[in-house]
């Protein structure tokens, strides 16, 4: 085996079940890759909910930019509110200084999110079918609990970067049980900023947690990373390209990132987040949703 093969991502191929092979790959390298996992027709359907949705967006009114580099959103209300609503987030280099929209609104959301999967029709649909279910809990889960969603857009030329994380960091459980569900809804390659990860890399400790401090003076909560490890994550060094319909499953130590797209073509992916329902969720995670709106699992 040479060194190049050694450094590729292991794939497979969705035949419509999930097999053996599949399971153990998921638990050996902490990610599963799947071709081929939604068809062409799911995905375009998906993206053209995902304009329409932007279309709806009153851009003046939430000029809310996404910073992953740094925790600048931690603190917003609007960023808290989006546990339980659909809200938009803007890419830093599609705002001025003062905050306007310089860019088409289509082409400046970086991401939208976070209850996509139970208040909109189509992504509701799309998440809660047999063949997610079959996934879940063929990789553990008991209870599955759907609970975070988003469309993460990288948009050509300004597409902000996903810095290297685990999961669990931000949705965490006792045990840990966080698992990301990502679609590819568009071709996602090295150049319009397709994710990496570090295989096996779930076998590390959980480096963080970013929890909920005290309310400052003027009320509101603020989020703060509360180291848990002194290892280094090992490094995101494997590319995980993905043609439009692959999903990946994340396990949520399993250490991965995405780098800015200065591409002329965007790369919108789907990204589901489960926890199981027999786990306790951390009442200091950012994700609180609102009282009257329990997650949901398959039925
Ligand atoms: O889509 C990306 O670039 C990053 C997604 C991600 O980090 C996640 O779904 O956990």
């Amino acid at each position: 085996m040479n060194i190049a093969q050694e450094k590729q991502a292991v794939r497979h191929q969705w035949q419509g079940h999930v097999t053996e092979e599949m399971t153990q790959s998921y638990h050996n390298e902490g990610y599963l890759l799947l071709e081929g996992f939604a068809s062409r027709a799911e995905c375009e359907a998906l993206m053209a909910q995902t304009k329409k949705l932007v279309d709806g967006f009153d851009a003046d009114e939430h000029k809310v930019v996404f910073s992953a580099a740094g925790q600048s959103h931690a603190a917003s209300d609007y960023f808290m509110k989006s546990a339980s609503d659909i809200s938009f987030f803007l890419e830093k280099d599609a705002v001025d200084e003062a905050g306007n929209l310089v860019k088409d609104k289509q082409v400046a959301v970086n991401k939208i999110g976070h209850a996509l999967h139970d208040l909109d029709p189509v992504f509701d649909e799309f998440s809660h079918q047999k063949k997610m279910a079959d996934l879940a809990y063929a990789i553990g889960f008991k209870e599955p609990r759907l609970l975070q969603s988003m469309v993460i857009c990288k948009q050509p030329h300004i597409g902000g970067e996903v810095t290297g994380h685990q999961d669990s960091t931000f949705l965490y459980t006792e045990p840990q049980t966080c698992v990301g569900f990502w679609l590819a809804l568009e071709d996602a390659t090295t150049e319009n900023g397709c994710m990496w990860g570090a295989p096996a890399g779930h076998e590390a400790p959980l480096k963080s947690r970013f929890v909920r401090a005290q309310a400052g003076q003027n009320g509101q909560a603020e989020m703060v990373m509360e180291q848990l490890s002194d290892e280094d994550l090992p490094p995101c060094d494997v590319a995980l390209p993905a043609p439009q319909g692959t999903l990946i499953l994340l396990h949520g130590r399993f250490p991965h990132l995405s780098p800015p797209n200065h591409s002329a073509k965007s790369r919108y992916a789907y990204a589901l987040h489960m926890i199981d329902g027999l786990a306790d969720y951390a009442a200091e995670n950012w994700l609180q949703r609102k009282e009257g709106m329990p997650l949901k699992g398959f039925s």
